[in-house]
């Protein structure tokens, strides 16, 4: 008889148990759990291999959300073994008492959506049949082994055949046996010096080598374990600020920025500590540029080599086909020592190829290895592998084997179009596997809980994936995952480790908090990207839109504990702005930079002249202003992004600093910038620039600058200019306008920040009605400089720019729109990791050629 409930949570894992109790005990629904396993523990169940242990400080890897669990236990070694892990999941399955929620020894086979009914019908391979209006999926992602069948002539073994994954509950006696192992990932590297001490010789057939890293375990006395308990908060703290969803120090940020002898340094320091701290606070070009890279890859190979005696062996165990970090990366404890031993032996399945299992042992590169047990540590069918096999077909009868033929298709890497109702935990291209897995899940348990409850509130039946999001989704995740190295490796991250899958896009590669922060901005903005009901999806919110490499940036800047500019003083808002400096692609050394100063109305001002050398004049002059709403900013914070327009434009470049609000408030900023113009085209000639060839530029507060010193040339019968610049410019404190609202959280920059900025520049906003403040409030725009406005889609102030060049335009202003399609505010300083900012000098090199200016040889 079919039973009834309003959700169905699959898996008895981290993922279950925290899900059963999520949603029967606070939202009061009716639950039932399967799991194919004999008891709650999920993964832990599986793997009980000799030295199977968790590799993320159990302190970290467990849960987060009970301080009554975190104070009740104690891990009696900073990297627990799997009984301890076993009987901690146990632990908390009975305080939640939730172990009797599951029916375990039952295997999902069918998962079929009932579109009349709007609800799924699930059968298992014990006979059960089940019924219920939303699943929550959490049978793992290393759940399902590589098919034995990879292996010719395995069923002709006459010993016996082990696997990692499946290991005898009761244990195995191995004492006097010949052990081969195949495979050399995290397993096998956890699992072999434990076999090596009992068997009379262990072959280990390693087909690529790792990379691996101390482990760095140690047992806890009484004193640290309670401790550690009682003082969780203080040791979680940061957890989910940091990539892996674990407190490590941040990263520095370039490997190559550093000497070699800081880095070493460093690397050293942190190999003491051993762990994932090598990898994830060494440096953060280390999974992006394969030079950073190569220079940790390195030092681990010298690792190797000092371990391993045999330098043939040694070298062998030295990888070299792929960066470090681009398959998951291996901890380890005695493994590289273990080769020292006489009982090990080491098969290079590069050089001499598996051919077959015999059923005495393994035949590779012509040469028989005679052995009595044959355990496979070759790894999953993983992230993908369960879901797939679990028989779900849902809307309009679309089986989800068919949709993921190609690679899997998800939103957020929880729900899937088509799929209405279904939720998974940790799916494939969410942040899975780069994140601290106990962390990643309650994060997922909470957003499909709340996702159940608000379709509930809302009265809806479904709650859906949308298509067009799904796609979005996957343009970003993929543009994520080739900001770095990971393609380059043939990893499970990649769906490459199994014969047939494809090698697609499994997992989001940005880092935890990234990957939060994204979900978040669905969630608050109603759940964008989803159909609840019959109401349509709204667009993907802005933290989706973004480019990738933006939104990289947006990440870093989540793990540096920025806050958003409207938390700031006014100290902390000019430091962050002069850390935009950092962001840019350092200044071509054939520009010189000329430090000189001009008259302003307060006096004398410092102002820099970029002048690219060895080029025949009169050149192109730009007055360049920069940004940082009238309070923040520096002729030093823009200098490297005006050395590199001056050089790709082959002009001068006069970036003049100019007094800042509040102490200084408005007009101050125009008049000394309006007198830098002036100025710049009175003594210009001396420096080889052109006077009959000035352009005024900015961006951002420095665009509006420059849109008023536009106006002000004509209207004070200042210097000609053969053009205005203005990149995202702020037009007007009071516009109304679509991109305020829809762009009104930012990314980078958030209406909250540019009001607060406003209003430290005007002081009193009524003056927002002069033409100095809102050059759009001009009484004619006629007779201004031909104007070229850049503007980027993800920004509020996109809007008024864009508003300004129609009504330019309109005015009889010979007028250009360039708008940058998922690209952000301040994108002008942020070209060392955002190739598209190249964008920008593109299109101010195309409509300065279009102006008929002699320029040539610009791209
Ligand atoms: P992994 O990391 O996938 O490692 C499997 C190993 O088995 C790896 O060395 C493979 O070599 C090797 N392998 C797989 N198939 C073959 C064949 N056909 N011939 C030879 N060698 C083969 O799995 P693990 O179980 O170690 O770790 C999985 C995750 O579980 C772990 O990261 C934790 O998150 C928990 P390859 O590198 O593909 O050449």
């Amino acid at each position: 008889m079919q039973q009834h409930s309003d959700v169905i949570v699959i898996g008895a894992g981290f993922s279950g148990l925290y899900a059963v109790h999520k949603v029967r005990d606070e939202l009061g629904l009716s639950v039932q759990g399967l799991d194919a396993a004999g008891g709650p523990g999920g993964t832990w169940w599986w793997n009980r291999y000799p030295g199977a242990r968790c590799d993320i400080e159990s302190i970290h890897y467990s849960y987060s959300f009970s301080d009554e669990i975190q104070r009740e236990w104690r891990w009696s070694e900073r990297y627990a073994a799997q009984p301890e892990i076993l009987r901690y999941l146990e632990f908390v399955a009975d305080k939640l008492k939730v172990r009797e929620a599951f029916r375990y020894n039952a295997r999902v086979t069918a998962m079929v959506w009932d579109e009349s009914a709007k609800r799924w019908n699930v059968t298992t391979d014990d006979g059960g049949s089940y019924s219920a209006r939303f699943i929550i999926a959490g049978g793992g992602n290393v759940g399902v082994p590589k098919s034995r069948a990879e292996f010719p002539g395995i069923d002709s073994f006459g010993g016996q055949v082990l696997s990692t994954s499946n290991w005898p509950k009761e244990g195995v006696d191995l004492t006097g046996k010949r052990v081969g192992v195949i495979g050399t990932g995290s397993t096998s590297v956890q699992m072999v010096p434990n076999l090596a001490r009992q068997a009379a010789h262990i072959t280990l057939f390693q087909r690529t080598p790792n990379y691996a890293v101390p482990l760095g375990n140690a047992k806890l006395d009484e004193d640290k374990q309670r401790w550690n308990a009682e003082n969780w908060k203080q040791l979680r703290a940061k957890t989910r600020d940091r990539f892996m969803g674990v407190p490590l120090e941040s990263p520095e940020p370039s490997a190559l920025a550093a000497s070699p002898e800081k880095r070493r340094e460093r690397f050293d320091r942190l190999w003491k500590v051993g762990g994932f701290g090598v990898l994830a606070s060494s440096y953060a070009d280390v999974l992006t540029d394969e030079k950073a890279n190569d220079t940790l890859a390195e030092y681990v190979r010298e690792k190797i080599r000092d371990r391993v005696k045999d330098p043939k062996v040694a070298e062998s165990l030295c990888p070299t086909d792929h960066p470090y970090g681009t398959k998951r990366p291996v901890l380890e404890a005695d493994y590289y020592d273990m080769f020292n031993r006489d009982n090990v032996s080491l098969v290079d399945l590069r050089s001499s190829p598996l051919e077959e299992v015999t059923a005495t042992g393994i035949r590779a590169g012509g040469k028989d290895h005679d052995l009595d047990v044959l355990v496979l540590a070759t790894g999953f069918d993983a992230i993908t592998g369960a879901l797939m096999q679990m028989g779900i077909v849902g809307r309009e009868g679309v089986k989800l084997t068919d949709r993921w033929a190609a690679g899997p298709q998800t939103y957020l890497g929880i729900c899937s179009a088509k799929f209405p109702n279904l939720f998974y935990i940790t799916g494939p291209t969410s942040a899975v596997v780069l994140y601290n897995n106990p962390m990643a899940i309650e994060d997922h348990v909470e957003f499909a809980a709340a996702a159940i409850k608000y379709t509930l509130d809302q009265g809806a039946a479904t709650i859906e994936a949308d298509e067009t999001a799904e796609r979005d989704w996957h343009k970003q995740v993929e543009g994520i995952l080739h900001t770095t190295l990971m393609p380059r490796a043939n990893s499970w991250y990649m769906g490459a480790n199994v014969p047939g899958k494809p090698r697609a896009v499994f997992i989001f590669a940005g880092g935890a908090p990234l990957y939060r922060a994204m979900c978040a901005d669905v969630v608050s903005h109603g759940y964008a990207g989803f159909r609840v009901g019959d109401a349509p999806a709204g667009r993907v919110p802005p933290m989706i839109q973004i480019d990738a490499a933006v939104a990289q940036v947006v990440g870093a800047m989540a793990m540096q504990d920025m806050k958003p500019l409207e938390d700031c003083t006014l100290e902390e808002t000019r430091a962050a702005v002069e850390s935009f400096a950092l962001m840019q692609k350092p200044a071509p050394s054939s520009v010189r930079r000329i430090e000189s100063t001009y008259p302003g109305p307060a006096g004398p001002r410092p102002m820099y002249i970029h002048r690219p050398e060895g080029l025949k004049g009169p050149l192109p002059v730009i007055v360049f202003i920069h940004g940082g709403g009238w309070v923040a900013g520096s002729i030093d914070m823009c200098s490297a992004a005006c050395g590199s327009l001056a050089h790709e434009l082959k002009a001068i470049v006069v970036a003049p600093s100019y007094r800042l609000a509040p102490e200084a408030p408005f007009p101050a900023a125009t008049d000394d910038t309006y007198a830098a113009l002036r100025w710049v085209s009175e003594v210009i000639g001396e420096y080889g620039g052109d006077p009959e060839q000035l352009i005024v530029m900015g961006d951002s507060a420095g665009g509006q600058l420059a849109a008023v010193a536009a106006q002000r040339a004509r209207d004070e019968d200042g210097p000609r200019l053969m053009a205005q610049i203005l990149l995202y410019p702020g037009i007007d404190a009071e516009a109304r306008t679509a991109s305020r609202v829809d762009y009104a959280g930012g990314p980078i920059l958030s209406i909250a920040a540019a009001q607060g900025m406003w209003s430290a520049y005007l002081g009193d906003l009524s003056k927002a009605s002069s033409p100095l403040a809102s050059p759009n409030r001009a009484k004619s725009l006629a007779g201004l400089a031909p104007a070229l406005v850049i503007t980027s889609e993800c920004d509020p102030f996109r809007d008024e720019g864009e508003d300004y060049a129609r009504a330019l335009e309109a005015a009889g202003v010979p007028t250009r729109l360039h708008r940058i399609e998922g690209m952000v505010h301040a994108a002008f300083y942020m070209s060392a990791f955002v190739p598209r900012a190249a964008e920008i000098n593109q299109a101010i090199g195309r409509f300065l050629e279009a102006q008929r200016l002699p320029l040539k040889d610009v791209a």
